[in-house]
């Protein structure tokens, strides 16, 4: 493997956390390209549980590990992730780690304004983490960014403010938020500008220079690729690409370095925040997924709703993504039940569909069509070879990859991370 991408192939939480963790043995390189300190990446490994949510999952493992031009970084986030998991016994080194000199900061009225805006639309909300992420992307589009080399320059800092504290003070102004208080912005930057600082480097060079030099490279996404602010449910949706093309957009790479997308696929459906999803199970059915998957937020500690697999949305990322092999997680929830359905196509208006359509109305019209499978009645927890897989869950599996049009490379059957599956 050259270049590797892993993305979400649903909603996000997909475990993409642990197969990362599992891949990074295989690498020498991990690049995170996309969105910021939104995503809660978990990796246990032995007794010790890590919560990454902006440093790539290879730092754990004390691999070069890049924090690309693509995502966003909220500085204090940034230092305080790194001080919580040097605590937990791991060293993290300006060797180690690389965050790029382009990359767009995430400010604190970046925070308040997604918050605001979040408890302003009541029922109407995105429920999105109130990280500050989609305002410091509008920034970053507007080309009013403070961008992390900026931190060097006082200078291009205080111009950089004035025109931000203009637009944003304009805002908060609608939202009944206090102005900023720019001396006080400016001395807390100028106070954490140096331990992030330490990190920043042209990450694209760093990035072409290890290709050059034949290491082998892995492209950690995060949420899910219906996310995905183009091809996701819009507007309930985060503010960045999280499908496989962002990789090399968001680290400054060319597209051919890569050379293998793995989609991370849950067993079943999903998502947290608010918006469409066809096969979400309002009923003792969700409510079991839920508890036997302890679907909750990493960093958020929000409860996730959950439903049945839905092909639909999987064959779409696969055609979205160009995914070549997805790692099915979470295939242990499904133990124990006499019945498992999958969503094979969606009805709507009398009409047959296989795709999810962009308009909000159809989207929040679609109804599954089901098919059911029989269950099988025996664990699969913590399975490592196939061939202890129950008869019907492999079929289940089978089926699955006939549905979407892609093989099933790998198979979690926990969040341990021995507990693979090789399927090919
Ligand atoms: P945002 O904050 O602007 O990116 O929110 C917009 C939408 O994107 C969803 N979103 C996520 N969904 C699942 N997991 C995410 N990351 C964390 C995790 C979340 C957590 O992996 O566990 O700890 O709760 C993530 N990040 C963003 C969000 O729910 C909105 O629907
Ligand atoms: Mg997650």
């Amino acid at each position: 493997m050259s270049g590797v991408v892993v993305v979400g192939a649903q909603w996000g939480d997909e475990g993409k956390g642990k197969i990362v963790d599992w891949l990074c043995n295989r690498a020498d390189v991990v690049v995170r390209f996309q969105g910021g300190h939104n995503a809660g990446h978990t990796l246990v490994v032995g007794n010790t549980t890590y919560k990454l949510a902006l440093l790539p999952s290879g730092v754990v493992q004390g691999k070069l590990s890049i924090i690309g031009n693509g995502v966003v970084v909220d500085p204090w986030a940034l230092a305080e992730e790194i001080a919580k998991i040097e605590k937990q016994g791991v060293k993290i080194s300006a060797e180690k780690l690389v965050l790029s000199d382009q990359a767009a900061l995430i400010l604190p009225f970046h925070r308040d304004l997604d918050a605001a805006r979040e408890a302003q639309a009541g029922a109407a909300s995105i429920g999105t983490t109130k990280r500050g992420i989609g305002p410091a992307y509008e920034d970053k589009v507007g080309r009013r960014a403070i961008r992390v080399a900026d931190l060097a320059d006082p200078e291009a800092v205080a111009w950089k403010i004035e025109r931000l504290t203009a637009h944003h003070n304009a805002l908060r102004k609608g939202l009944d938020l206090p102005e900023i208080d720019v001396p006080a912005l400016k001395k807390d930057l100028a106070e954490i500008a140096p331990s992030v600082l330490k990190y920043a480097q042209p990450a694209w060079r760093v990035l072409n220079a290890a290709f050059e030099d034949s290491k082998r490279v892995l492209f950690e996404g995060a949420q899910g690729m219906l996310l995905d602010v183009d091809h996701g449910t819009y507007p309930f949706v985060t503010s960045s690409n999280v499908a496989a093309g962002q990789a090399s957009a968001g680290s400054g790479v060319g597209p051919r370095k890569i050379s293998y997308v793995l989609g991370l696929v849950k067993a079943y459906t999903t998502r947290v925040g608010a918006g469409p999803f066809p096969t979400e199970l309002h009923d003792d059915i969700g409510k079991r997924l839920g508890e036997v998957g302890r679907e909750v937020g990493t960093n958020t500690g929000r409860a996730r709703r959950c439903g049945w697999f839905d092909a639909v949305l999987v064959r779409q990322s696969v055609a979205l993504s160009g995914i070549d092999g997805i790692a099915l997680t979470k295939l242990d929830v499904l133990d124990g039940f006499d019945e498992i359905k999958i969503c094979t196509g969606y009805e709507v208006g009398g009409k047959t569909l296989d795709y999810l359509p962009a308009s909000l109305k159809e989207q929040a019209a679609v109804k599954p069509i089901y098919e059911s499978l029989e269950g099988w009645n025996a664990t699969t927890r913590g399975v490592r070879s196939s061939k202890d897989l129950p008869a019907n869950a492999i079929k289940y599996i089978r089926r699955i990859e006939e549905l979407i049009g892609c093989p099933a490379a790998l198979v979690s059957t926990s969040p341990e991370r021995d507990d693979v599956i090789l399927m090919r």
